[in-house]
């Protein structure tokens, strides 16, 4: 196998375009393809950001060049320097015609899915091999909008002057209802992986007043559907002086911001796709929780006051409100403990679901900020004061107003890149049944 040897890469594969005519480089990737026709050798060399034509003919290269690539499969992995020429047939117009080649690795066996066929294997066979999965097109385009997404999500908070934060992922007690709780040893204790940086953000408002976090949470989803894992990434705010209407104001500009930046940034990938995505117009659609439930009562589904929503409803929802929108004025019993009930009608609650058609994004709303009142609340629901007290006794030193919202990254990539398995737009999923690779 032959090493780096001080070779460092000069482009990408489509920087390579006709401008670069006669320009020396040195290209990175593994092979995509590679055939002969005529004589000529075409090994088609991918890398993160696309293809590049490497051209072998027996009169342009050395001996030693031809003998190299004969033995190569695709997957392995090459250096090649060599010149550039402009070439209309080429992908972008250019090839290399190659001076040295370097086989960094040489690839062993095929994977049992196909790089570029439109009919692949299940996903869970894909996933089994995720790393090779990542190198299909399809993979590379919703990563790369991911990483996007992320990007102008944080871009997004510090413009608007939160602070970024990370709290701990190890706690001691539940915070959203106790059912979906990973179990740890933590040396001689019981704790727990955090199913939301819920209390912890809250707290916060105490001193830096505006903050945002984006890490994972953990919930022991007990059963596997396509829009739950076990492991999922959270985008959460936390605001101090503010209600659960400025908080929605928020979320919807930053969904506005997160879109714009993908039009631009991600145009390519997107039509890979074959998504097109709207710019939403403010203020986004908002419905009551009871208008929710006409709507779908008018569509036979029946749903009790005060229930969640049960899959067949947001079914309906999906057909029915194909876009973005809010559902507000929960039933304060169906909220957890931390939401803060209307003053004028305490049934229900500074709440808000942020929806696209079926899925739901984000929740969020106003929280309480009374200790009398959250632990009156912590009883109704159950739960033990004592195992709050860490949180409480904040209270007696003076706790802002305050309201934020929880957004799972992974639904709103479902949302983006209009895919139905949540699956498909994780990197490496948890669920019941995959803890592997
Ligand atoms: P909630 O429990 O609604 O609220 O979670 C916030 C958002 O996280 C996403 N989500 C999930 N995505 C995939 N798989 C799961 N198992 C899963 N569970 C949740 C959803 C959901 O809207 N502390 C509050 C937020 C807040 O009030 O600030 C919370 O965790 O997109």
């Amino acid at each position: 196998m032959d090493e780096l040897n001080g070779w460092r890469r000069t482009h990408y594969s489509i920087d390579l375009t006709p401008n670069c005519d006669g320009a020396e480089v040195i290209v990175f990737g593994w092979v995509a393809s590679i055939r002969e026709q005529g004589g000529i050798t075409f090994l088609i060399l991918q890398d993160r950001e696309g293809i590049l034509q490497i051209t072998i003919r027996k009169d342009e290269v050395s001996p030693s060049i031809i003998k190299k690539v004969k033995g190569l499969r695709e997957h392995s992995i090459v250096a090649v320097k060599g010149r550039v020429r402009s070439i209309e047939k080429a992908p972008h117009g250019a090839e290399v015609i190659p001076k040295e080649i370097k086989i960094l690795a040489l690839a062993q066996k095929n994977p049992p899915f196909k790089l570029f066929s439109k009919t692949q294997p299940s996903l869970d066979k894909r996933l089994d091999l995720r790393a090779v999965d990542l190198r299909r097109p399809v993979n590379r385009a919703i990563f790369k909008i991911r990483h996007h997404t992320l990007a102008a999500i944080r871009e997004f908070f510090l413009k608007e002057g939160y602070w970024e934060v990370n709290t701990s992922k190890i706690i001691a007690t539940a915070t959203e209802g106790g059912a979906a709780l990973f179990p740890i040893l933590y040396y001689d204790k019981e704790g727990f992986l955090a199913q939301s940086p819920q209390l912890y953000k809250e707290q916060l408002t105490m001193a830096f007043e505006k903050v945002f976090e984006i890490g994972p949470v953990f919930r022991a989803e007990p059963s596997r559907t396509l829009r739950h894992l076990a492991e999922i990434t959270s985008v959460d705010m936390e605001e101090a002086y503010v209600n659960y209407e400025d908080v929605m104001m928020t979320l919807s500009k930053l969904t506005q911001y997160v879109i714009q930046a993908l039009q631009t940034r991600c145009e390519n990938e997107l039509k890979l796709l074959n998504v097109k995505l709207e710019t939403p117009k403010l203020p986004l659609k908002r419905y009551t929780y009871s208008e929710i439930l006409e709507i779908l009562n008018k569509e036979g589904e029946y749903v009790k006051w005060g229930e969640d929503l049960p899959t067949p409803a947001l079914k309906i929802l999906g057909e029915k409100l194909p876009e973005f929108y809010f559902i507000t004025n929960w039933p304060t019993s169906s909220k957890p403990f931390y939401i803060k009930p209307c003053d004028d009608n305490p049934e229900i609650c500074e709440a808000f679901d942020f929806m696209y058609g079926s899925i739901e994004i984000a929740s969020g709303g106003t929280r309480v900020n009374s200790k009398r009142l959250l632990i009156k609340k912590l009883k109704e629901q159950g739960l033990k004061p004592q195992l709050f007290e860490y949180h409480l006794k904040l209270f007696d030193y003076g706790m802002p107003p305050h309201a934020g919202f929880g957004l799972g990254l992974e639904r709103l990539m479902m949302v983006l890149t209009k895919r139905e398995n949540i699956r498909e737009v994780t990197i490496f999923p948890r669920d019941r049944l995959r803890l592997t690779p």
